[in-house]
């Protein structure tokens, strides 16, 4: 059976931004940015999500397009070698990880969704009288768990339906969506009582802040920055390996991060004005997973026309959430599809089942749920990233440049060889001391020295190999 390929090039970019844009930028953005100091948190990740985030994503692209598998076998193929083949694995757990706790929270949203659906067709109870107590009997037990299985039930249809029938077509359709209803969602958000408040707290650009917290907020930054766009699990990869034409990689990465920030900022004038108006600062909600949802449907709750407004958020809420858990589905299912000859059919079946068990784990049990999306998600995925970055420096070498520059323009091109030694020595050095930073080793080791040591020898290193 030939392997299937998108049908076009806008295709190939809506899925990947389908896949960038979810509750990354709508749901984790806020409460992590609240945790780790705001605005200054904000500052700290744009200049990741540039100076790491866009060569990563382009090293994911350069494996996959080179390829035209997903990440065991490409890792295996490109190398000839079965230790990284075995690394490979390493994906398939990540994203199996990833989809167990996210498709707990599109269970929740979906839920929100569909009452508030029902609220605004008057026949559903009024969610929003408590909504503390709602998000409470939401978020645990059997409900959870059934919304959960629901929600992975939607993903699991439109994964089965293919590459071009199922993801490039669900992402055509849900992706306008979403940005047409969260640009008229922030246009009205504007218009609200709490706005300029939010504005201001959202937008300031408090330097002390910034300089007084720098160390605190990389890790989270970082974790954050790989996870809204959907790095180092190997879902960029797999989604390149669907490419078949010779165009700037460059020039599509670039795009897609553009648009997945841009939907970010968008996200959070939505948020914020909301909870303004009700006069909660983000920092008085509280953190973690419910402060949104509480905070949100409180907001609802009191606003006229609260109902629409809430059908409309948790729709392109649930859009974005469900273009994201497709591709992370698809990574366990294209290994099994590519590596063992498994039908997609039988593929979905199979990881479909294990996730409704261990989502159901996460939805039952808030402590591992916790640790699952707070901590485990953010050390895979950056140990995941750097996997594949130092794969395509000194494995692929010339063969990952070759790739990058193939159908680029001339900017790309110049920038190649720089790419190459960001992605070959600087990211994973970067990558690694925030690894350590997650793990509190950062004061021990006098840390910018031994970053600035570190980074300048596998420079050396790195030109003198290749
Ligand atoms: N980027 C998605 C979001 O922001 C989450 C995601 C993470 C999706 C890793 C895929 C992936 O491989 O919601």
């Amino acid at each position: 059976m030939t392997r299937e390929t998108w049908a076009t090039r806008i295709g190939f970019i809506l899925a990947a931004v389908g896949s960038a844009v979810g509750l990354g930028n709508i749901w984790r953005f806020p409460w992590v940015a609240a945790e780790n100091g705001g605005s200054a948190f904000l500052a700290v990740y744009l200049g990741i999500v540039l100076l790491v985030g866009v060569p990563g994503l382009l090293g994911e692209f350069v494996i996959g397009r080179r390829a035209n598998r997903s990440p065991a076998g490409a890792l295996r193929s490109l190398s000839g070698s079965n230790v990284w083949g075995a690394w490979g694995l390493f994906y398939v757990v990540t994203a199996i990880a990833l989809i167990s706790f996210y498709s707990v929270v599109g269970g929740w949203i979906l839920r929100y969704f569909v009452e508030s659906s029902l609220a605004l067709a008057g026949t559903g109870p009024t969610y929003f009288a408590n909504p503390g107590q709602y998000f409470g009997g939401v978020s645990a037990g059997l409900d959870a768990v059934g919304f959960h299985v629901l929600f992975l039930a939607l993903t699991a249809i439109i994964v089965l339906a293919g590459v071009r029938r199922g993801i490039e077509l669900g992402t055509k359709v849900m992706m306008p969506a979403v940005l047409v209803l969260l640009v008229g969602l922030a246009v009205w958000a504007g218009t609200q009582s709490g706005a300029a408040d939010a504005y201001a707290f959202y937008l300031r650009f408090d330097a002390a802040t910034v300089r007084e917290n720098f160390f605190g907020v990389l890790g989270p930054a970082a974790g954050q920055a790989l996870f809204t766009l959907s790095l180092g699990a190997g879902t960029m990869v797999t989604y390149a390996s669907y490419v078949d034409e010779d165009r700037s990689l460059a020039f599509d990465g670039t795009t897609i991060a553009l648009l997945n920030t841009a939907v970010g900022v968008l996200a959070g004038l939505v948020v914020f004005p909301l909870l303004f108006s009700l006069g909660i600062s983000p920092g008085e909600t509280g953190t973690g997973a419910g402060a949104l949802f509480v905070g949100l449907a409180g907001a609802f709750s009191q606003l006229p026309g609260g109902v629409l407004i809430a059908t409309a958020f948790f729709a392109v809420v649930t859009l974005a959430a469900l273009s994201s858990s497709i591709s992370m589905l698809e990574i366990p299912v294209a290994f099994l599809v590519d590596e063992y000859g498994v039908e997609r059919r039988t593929a979905v079946a199979g990881v479909g089942s294990v996730v409704a068990v261990t989502g159901s784990v996460c939805a039952l049990d808030p402590a591992i749920f916790g640790f699952v999306a707070g901590t485990l998600v953010d050390i895979l995925l950056t140990a995941g990233l750097t996997g594949f970055l130092v794969f395509v420096g000194w494995v692929m070498g010339r063969d990952a440049l070759d790739e990058f520059r193939s159908g680029a323009g001339g900017v790309a091109t110049a920038l190649s060889t720089p790419w190459l030694f960001a992605v070959g020595a600087l990211l994973p050095v970067f990558l690694v001391f925030t690894l350590l930073t997650t793990f509190g080793m950062d004061a021990r080791l006098g840390f910018w020295p031994t970053v600035a040591t570190a980074a300048a020898l596998a420079v050396v290193i790195f030109a003198g190999v290749r």
